[in-house]
């Protein structure tokens, strides 16, 4: 099939569906029946519908939470979701094993039968496929809250059937920020085209009157990614999939550290996805943000830990992001005991909590950060609508190839890698080099400027080192990877 952007016919899906079904054993099911599972889900109360609650958090001016969790046995992931949402989690989560997603089920069955066998997980998330329908069916029975597939899949469309059939309403990841941040050789065009399956099985879905979440992994590498390409990204993902009858979208963002800069980010993740569903003609979307704690390197100290959730939670909070996906203090360790995900869940809802009736005063600052960050995300899409000929889908594929759009630290072929971040004197994740990005000059002139300022406070170059000293700083205590024996209040 020649990719493009436009919707699949019914009988293009089904055709490729029953393929899909095919893929592993659990794919044949009397459950995956479509319109049965369009019936089961209308019946699915209002509050463990993910999109719904989204809605009504957006209403009520709310961030809501949402821990990351998964384990092997079904028994055990029930009690984990339990231990969480009495923690205070608006949203649960499944976290997906890495077996599963590399499509590597056989791997993932030996997984579970070890596990059963010693008595505890040696799978890093829960494996979606191998358990199937009827399980996600009884893991979402055990919870009251609306459930949702969190995992790095870049072909999750077998898992997309089974977790929607369950009632599982929100599903997350999107063809480039589920394949550039977490494969190396899949290609992009195919990756697109599996999560072109994975939207049009949602707007199956919202044909029929069913509301279904989809949420696009804005952190990415999570590693200083400048917030313009990591806003591109969403918003090209949120285009692709209301293009298959996606209604309800959450674009994500991860925390970069300067609170100017972030609170604008969030600001403008909305107000630009907004602006290009309408412009492209997209009715009936609704638009939240996620809000992404820090996803670079954590202190190990757990007390340090807390700070920077803490700090995040209030930046979320403050930004007006409609959810928040929560760390823990164990961040440094390894994935979290329920224990530790209990306290991030209890940290975070405290900040959030206290400042609710707070938002972050509008400034001059503010503005300029966020029209900074406007003509950047513009002209990043022009770009890309260009070398497409109109079409984004392509448009994508050849601007990643061409570098135009660059995603800095990704494992994956499919990017340039050619970017190289670093942050201002103030904290700012600003681009040092461009490789083939698709900046105007005036643009590349700002970020330069801006790297000047802290390369003469330094008293060094702008070179490399400072984007090797920023990748460590945030855990050993800094926002800023300053050079040894530099002084903030000699310079301020
Ligand atoms: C890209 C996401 C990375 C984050 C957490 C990591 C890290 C991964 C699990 C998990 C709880 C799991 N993560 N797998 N957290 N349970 N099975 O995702 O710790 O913070």
């Amino acid at each position: 099939m020649q990719l493009k952007n436009k919707k699949w016919t019914l009988d293009e899906f089904m055709a490729v569906r029953k393929e899909v079904l095919k893929s592993w054993p659990t794919g044949n099911d009397p459950l995956l029946d479509l319109d049965e599972s369009v019936e089961r889900l209308r019946k699915l109360p209002a509050h463990k519908n993910f999109a719904l609650k989204l809605i009504e958090a957006k209403l009520q001016n709310r961030t809501m939470l949402q821990p990351r969790a998964g384990v092997a046995l079904v028994p055990d992931h029930i009690d984990l979701l339990q231990h969480l949402e009495a923690a205070g989690a608006d949203f649960l989560p499944s976290t997906v094993d890495s077996y599963t997603r590399q499509n590597r089920y056989q791997e993932a069955e030996e997984g579970i039968r070890v596990s059963e066998m010693q008595g505890r997980s040696l799978l890093n998330g829960f494996p979606v496929v191998n358990h199937g329908v009827k399980n996600c069916m009884k893991v979402l029975d055990n919870v009251n809250v609306p459930l949702q597939a969190r995992h790095g899949t870049p072909d999750g469309r077998l898992l997309a059937e089974i977790i929607h059939a369950a009632g599982w309403t929100s599903n997350e990841g999107g063809g480039i920020s589920y394949n550039i941040p977490y494969a190396k050789s899949i290609s992009l065009a195919d990756s697109i085209y599996y999560w072109q399956y994975c939207d049009r099985l949602v707007g199956y879905y919202e044909d029929h009157g069913i509301s279904i979440n989809r949420e696009p992994f804005g952190p990415l590498t999570g590693t200083i990614v400048p917030p313009s390409i990591a806003i591109a990204v969403g918003i090209i993902e949120a285009l692709l999939a209301a293009e298959q009858g996606v209604k309800n979208i959450t674009v994500g963002y991860g925390q970069c550290g300067n609170i100017v800069q972030d609170v604008a980010s969030i600001h403008m993740l909305e107000e630009l996805t907004n602006e290009y569903l309408t412009k492209k003609g997209y009715k009936d979307m609704f638009i939240t943000t996620v809000f992404h704690q820090w996803m670079g390197g954590f202190p190990k100290d757990e007390a340090k830990a807390s700070g920077l959730i803490a700090m995040a939670s209030t930046v979320a909070q403050l930004a007006g992001a409609t959810k928040m996906i929560t760390k823990t203090p164990y961040e440094s360790i390894g994935v979290p005991t329920k224990e530790i995900n209990q306290i991030g869940i209890k940290n975070s809802k405290m900040v959030v909590s206290l400042l609710k009736d707070q938002r972050f005063p509008d400034s001059d600052k503010l503005h300029e950060e966020e029209e900074q960050i406007r003509k950047e995300v513009h002209c990043l899409l022009d770009k890309i609508y260009e070398v497409g000929n109109g079409d984004l889908a392509i448009g994508t594929v050849k601007a990643f190839e061409l570098g135009i759009i660059d995603v800095p630290f990704a494992p994956s072929k499919q990017t340039m890698n050619l970017i190289l971040p670093a942050r201002d004197n103030e904290g700012c994740v600003r681009i040092l080099d461009f490789g083939n990005l698709g900046f105007t000059e005036e643009i590349k002139a700002f970020h330069r400027k801006k790297l000047e300022e802290r390369a003469k406070a330094e008293g060094r170059d702008i070179t490399f080192q400072m984007t090797v000293d920023d990748i460590y700083a945030v855990s050993n205590g800094e926002l800023i990877g300053r050079p040894k024996g530099f002084k903030t209040y000699e310079n301020n």
